[in-house]
């Protein structure tokens, strides 16, 4: 174990809480990194839940005041898991605290929110990263890197679609995720934010958008309690200030098209998010409900054995994949935040740039911006380059 250690202060404990305090509690166990990650203190509004949540999840102490945990002397790292509407003031509070910050998706809901962020950090010269997870799955990081070496050639077509169905049913209750003034937007920023940082991770940058929004179930019944994504039924009726789904077209700064979709009303799809990119001499297709598997088909192959293979990215070769279990012995959502912990920590104590930075969290707010933008004006956005 490392003679060095990184305290860290976790804000928020539902959800996301969890998967992070997961991935704190196993990385250091799993990846061989430059400094031990103490988990020092959990943030949450409800005093009591949230000791209780430290207990169990073996945080050395709890707070219902976030201020008071980003002062803390002995804390060397802010994690932001709460919903995205409390990103911006924590972020900036850490940062003015000399923290470094590591934030939940979307970073935030506005460009000039993004780049007050930005600049907070910048100025505090504290590292920073946004928790895309779905860029530390095993397979996805392979694919970035065949990209790279031009395994599919030039890139045509890129295709994002990220489907859940968890708000078919017209009778589930109210939740914070459907107020546009605790969440920004429904599945355009929830999944849509995750697909539009998959493509600039792949692909390339997003120049131009064009897209729609649509609120299909505009009422529903008002909160009683609710746990991450579960709720129970208050009394009367809420309405919805969210989208329900959201599709885009979008071309790239090289010239590849792109094509997006984010639903939370596809009966059947749970956690589909899925990309194919198609180049001049392959394609490569992942979908996260089958994680492991990255699909492969190559015009390099001779004519007679061409046809899609499926590589299993759980070997020693593969990103990530080493530092778990042997080969074949699946990973799954979990792991993608432990990942995402492992890089955060050996880039802050080996005092390199973490990737995806608030600058990439920002241009992936304005590419969401920008759909909006193309809605109002009805046609196309131009993506503003946030430098
Ligand atoms: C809910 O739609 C959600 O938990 C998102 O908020 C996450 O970012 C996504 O990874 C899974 O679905």
């Amino acid at each position: 174990m490392s003679a060095k250690t990184l305290n860290v202060a976790l804000i928020g404990y539902k959800f996301m809480g969890k998967a992070h305090s997961q991935a704190w509690r196993t990385v250091g166990r799993f990846f061989d990194l430059p400094a031990e990650p103490v988990m020092k203190v959990i943030c949450g509004r409800d005093a009591a839940a949230v000791a209780e949540f430290a207990q169990r999840w073996g945080w050395e102490s709890s707070t219902p005041d976030w201020r008071d945990a980003v002062t803390r002397k002995d804390v060397d790292l802010v994690d932001i898991s709460t919903p995205g509407y409390t990103h911006r003031d924590i972020a900036v509070a850490a940062a003015e605290a000399g923290k470094h910050v590591f934030c939940e998706k979307p970073l935030t809901f506005t460009v000039a929110e993004a780049k007050e962020m930005l600049a907070a950090v910048r100025k505090a010269g504290v590292k920073h990263m946004v928790n895309f997870n779905y860029r530390r799955v095993p397979a996805v990081a392979l694919a970035k890197k065949m990209i790279a070496a031009g395994d599919i050639g030039e890139v045509r077509h890129a295709r994002f679609t990220y489907l859940q169905d968890w708000l078919v049913d017209p009778q589930f209750p109210m939740n914070w995720r459907l107020r546009a003034d605790a969440a920004g937007s429904g599945a355009h920023g929830d999944l849509g934010a995750h697909s539009i940082d998959l493509a600039r991770f792949l692909v390339d940058e997003i120049d131009q958008v064009v897209g729609m929004k649509k609120t299909f179930i505009t009422e529903r019944p008002a909160e009683g309690t609710s746990s991450g994504l579960t709720a129970t039924a208050g009394e009367g009726t809420e309405k919805v200030t969210v989208d329900d789904a959201s599709v885009f077209l979008a071309k790239f700064a090289g010239g590849a098209f792109g094509t997006f979709e984010a639903t939370r009303l596809a009966p059947g799809r749970k956690n589909f998010n899925r990309f194919e990119i198609n180049g001049s001499k392959g394609t490569l297709a992942w979908c996260f409900e089958d994680l492991n598997y990255l699909d492969y088909y190559s015009t390099d192959d001779p004519d007679d054995r061409r046809g899609f293979r499926r590589i299993i990215a759980t070997e020693g070769v593969h990103p990530y994949a080493g530092a778990w279990w042997p080969p074949g012995h699946m990973m799954g959502y979990d792991h993608t935040f432990s990942n995402a912990a492992a890089d955060l920590v050996t880039n802050i104590a080996s005092d390199k740039h973490c990737s995806p930075c608030f600058k990439a969290g920002a241009r992936c707010v304005a590419v969401l911006e920008a759909v909006d933008n193309s809605i109002k004006s009805n046609g196309w956005a131009k993506v503003e380059m946030i430098e």
